[in-house]
């Protein structure tokens, strides 16, 4: 059994429901400090994931300043990442590659749990993402991390897989201290 701290990047374009996961996820645990000056709330909560202790420290961006500024410090010793598009607007769903892009450059290769969030409104969008879309791009994300991505298909709001994303990043850090 171990205990360890690992930092988690919540990364996607503005409004796909990047603070909304994050509340949902902590429920009633408290926020742990603020970096105002780049722009990020850290919110903490500790997990049992297979009688090992983790401790999530999550990192999601809460500013307007401009990405290029604040990657540095943001991306700094991560050890994984939930990326998050919004089923509803295609647009988030076709800028993930380069939120990838860009956070690897920073990161190295780190597990990394793609997310299609606002499922619930699946029907009422015509053009939205599909399962079958979210899966492709799972793979491609795969290809670059050389770490198996899984996608989930979430409502933060419904409170719908809002701890399935961590849980399983939490294993594949877990597997890599291991290993
Ligand atoms: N329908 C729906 N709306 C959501 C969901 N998650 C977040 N939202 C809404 O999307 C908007 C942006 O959410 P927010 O968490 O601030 O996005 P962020 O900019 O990525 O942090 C807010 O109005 C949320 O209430 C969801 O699962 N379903
Ligand atoms: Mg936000």
């Amino acid at each position: 059994m171990v205990t360890i701290t690992s930092k988690i990047v919540i990364c996607g374009d503005f409004a796909v429901g990047k603070t909304t996961f994050v509340k949902s996820f902590l429920g009633g645990e408290v926020l742990e400090g603020y970096k105002p000056t780049i722009g990020v709330d850290i919110g903490k909560k500790v997990f049992d994931i297979e009688e090992n202790k983790l401790i999530f420290q999550i990192w999601d961006l809460s500013g307007q300043q401009s990405f290029q500024a604040i990657r540095y410090q943001f991306y700094s010793r991560t050890d994984g990442a939930v990326l998050i598009f919004d089923i509803s607007r295609r647009k988030s769903y076709q800028n993930i590659l380069s939120w990838t892009e860009e956070m690897l450059e920073q990161t190295g290769l780190i597990p990394v749990v793609l997310v299609g969030n606002k499922i619930d409104l699946r029907d009422q969008t015509t053009d939205h993402v599909t399962t079958a879309e979210g899966e492709e791009l799972s793979k491609l994300i795969t290809q670059q991390t050389k770490i198996q991505t899984p996608f989930v298909e979430a409502s933060a709001i419904q409170r719908y897989n809002n701890l399935t994303p961590f849980i399983s990043l939490g294993k594949m850090i877990l597997q890599r201290h291991e290993s």
